[in-house]
């Protein structure tokens, strides 16, 4: 059932147990979504868990370990900012009382949802839903909102970035968010290893139709010899858009399984889901990802030929 979210922050504080659940591979939206719901829920005395299948980045852990988790017996599961079922993980096979998200076409199955399609960030639900509860905003709070929003929204720059992003993080920011530094922690300051690994896809770069065109890879190897974690790469997959005169970026990383995570990026007209979805992916009209049963190196051949038909004129 679709709640409003004065609804939403009725039905919440009926129950007095939540597991929170963030999505496979996590980003700094699904991380600061589903902490900041918890310390809420933890203000009005509900007992809370944050889960993930996969653990926290190494980014976000200073604030994440300071939450401390409660002991459940009966918990609710809540999802946030999980478009689909399997985005869940080893969580997918639980039943969610709760689904509170952004994503376009949502199909995550839940008793009660509250999904905003294409919002900027799935922090500004739940900054709503907070205070559509009764609970003040702490700067703990605020901080992982504003976390959440700039990552997701990349620093205000992806078209999902709305006038009500910008009255969000104003307003956090009256909440007290540290806007200075985690605004140079998520988006500017960098580890010597994302340096690296950075440069060995920027060197992998095939460019295609006139620059129009270009295609990466990541090898499990590459990520070995730098010596960096896949949960470090938040972000890397748009380098490619960097590149002036790119209408298509592709970025193909290699899975444990030996098979090939692609990820489209796209400027102005060109439409990344149609793009992944005719390989039985999908994703944002800007944003979007297949996966190929073959290595890097086919996969970065079959997207290019792939891509190629989407090219404007
Ligand atoms: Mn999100």
């Amino acid at each position: 059932m679709n709640l409003s979210i004065g609804e939403m922050a009725e039905k919440l504080k009926e129950y007095q147990e939540f597991r929170i659940i963030y999505h496979i591979r996590p980003d700094g939206d699904c991380i600061g979504s589903a902490y900041a719901l918890a310390l809420a829920l933890k203000a009005l005395g509900a007992k809370c868990e944050v889960a993930g299948q996969d653990p926290v980045p190494g980014l976000h852990r200073e604030m994440t370990e300071k939450v401390e988790m409660d002991v459940l017996g009966d918990p609710v599961y809540v999802s946030v900012d999980t478009a689909t079922p399997a985005r869940a993980g080893k969580y997918s096979g639980e039943h969610f009382t709760f689904c509170i998200d952004h994503h376009r076409d949502n199909s995550v199955q839940a008793d009660y949802k509250y999904v905003e399609e294409d919002c900027g960030a799935c922090a500004e639900i739940i900054l709503k839903l907070i205070k559509a509860m009764g609970v003040s905003v702490t700067k703990e709070m605020a901080d992982f909102l504003y976390t959440a929003l700039v990552m997701d929204t990349m620093c205000f720059r992806t078209t999902a970035t709305s006038v009500q992003s910008f009255e969000t993080a104003a307003e956090l920011k009256r909440l007290g968010a540290d806007v200075y530094r985690i605004g140079r922690r998520t988006m500017y300051i960098k580890t010597p290893q994302r340096i690296q690994i950075e440069q060995r896809l920027r060197d992998s770069f095939h460019y295609a139709s006139d620059g129009k065109l270009i295609t990466g890879v990541l090898t499990l190897k590459d990520l070995q010899e730098v010596g960096i974690l896949d949960s470090e790469l938040e972000g890397i997959n748009s380098l490619a858009e960097q590149v002036m005169g790119l209408k298509i970026g592709v970025t193909v990383r290699e899975l444990p399984d030996g098979r090939s995570r692609c990820s489209v990026r796209t400027s102005e007209e060109v439409d990344a889901s149609e793009i992944c979805r005719l390989l039985g992916g999908g994703g944002h009209k800007h944003a979007a990802c297949c996966e190929l049963d073959c290595s890097p190196e086919k996969a970065r051949k079959v997207m290019e030929e792939h891509c190629r038909k989407f090219l404007p004129g």
